[in-house]
């Protein structure tokens, strides 16, 4: 094949759908808005959602954002329907809430409209003096009794950015092996 031929598909862009959750003050719109404009946008807890596009490499992502306070968590399952990736938000210096947001993340997991989604966890504010690390976010979450979904769990302080770009690649590339593979419903190519 000439190189021609192989540029439509190099090309190609994904267009996926990620709902990010997480009990309120994780800090979800801020790593929104970090990711989408690259600053730090002062923040007041959301009621209702945020959704915005976000561009990475050959993906776009379609995030949606939503509110965590625990009178809005029921209204979360509304945002399941095509989603292919969870971004699942952790305040790692929440520690008395940490099996709350354990919980929580096994109900939306757990959901049979989310059993394909792959799932990113973020152990946000890892800059904060006596965060939980990322190991114990995962253990406290439950991530190694998972059997036969795609997981990932990365560290990070939104404010600076730290992290989210790294966890963002690798949903990135594991949502197109879910496309190759036919396992994705909702991933489509432009
Ligand atoms: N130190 C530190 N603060 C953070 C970090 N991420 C977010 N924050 C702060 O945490 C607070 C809550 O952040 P939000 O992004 O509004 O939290 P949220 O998850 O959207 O909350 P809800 O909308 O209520 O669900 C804000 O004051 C942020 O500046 C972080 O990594 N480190
Ligand atoms: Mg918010």
């Amino acid at each position: 094949m000439r190189g021609r031929d192989l540029l439509p598909h190099c090309r190609r862009r994904l267009l996926v759908h990620v709902v990010m959750l997480g009990l309120d003050a994780a800090g979800k719109t801020t790593i929104l808005y970090k990711l989408h404009i690259g600053e730090i946008l002062s923040t007041v807890p959301t009621i209702g959602f945020n959704v915005e596009k976000v561009q990475y490499k050959n993906v776009e992502f379609t995030v949606w954002d939503v509110g965590g306070q625990e009178k809005l968590r029921p209204l979360w399952r509304h945002y399941f329907n095509n989603t292919d990736g969870l971004i699942y938000v952790v305040d790692s210096c929440d520690r008395e809430r940490i099996s709350k947001a354990a919980a929580e993340f096994q109900n939306v997991i757990n959901d049979p409209l989310m059993r394909n989604s792959a799932i990113l966890v973020f152990a946000n504010k890892q800059d904060m003096k006596g965060a939980l690390s990322t190991a114990e976010v995962c253990e406290q979450l439950g991530l190694f009794n998972l059997r036969n979904r795609r997981w990932q769990i990365q560290g990070t302080c939104a404010p600076k950015g730290e992290g989210l770009y790294e966890g963002l690649d690798w949903l990135a590339t594991t949502l197109k092996q879910m496309q190759a593979s036919g396992i994705s419903t909702s991933v489509k190519a432009a």
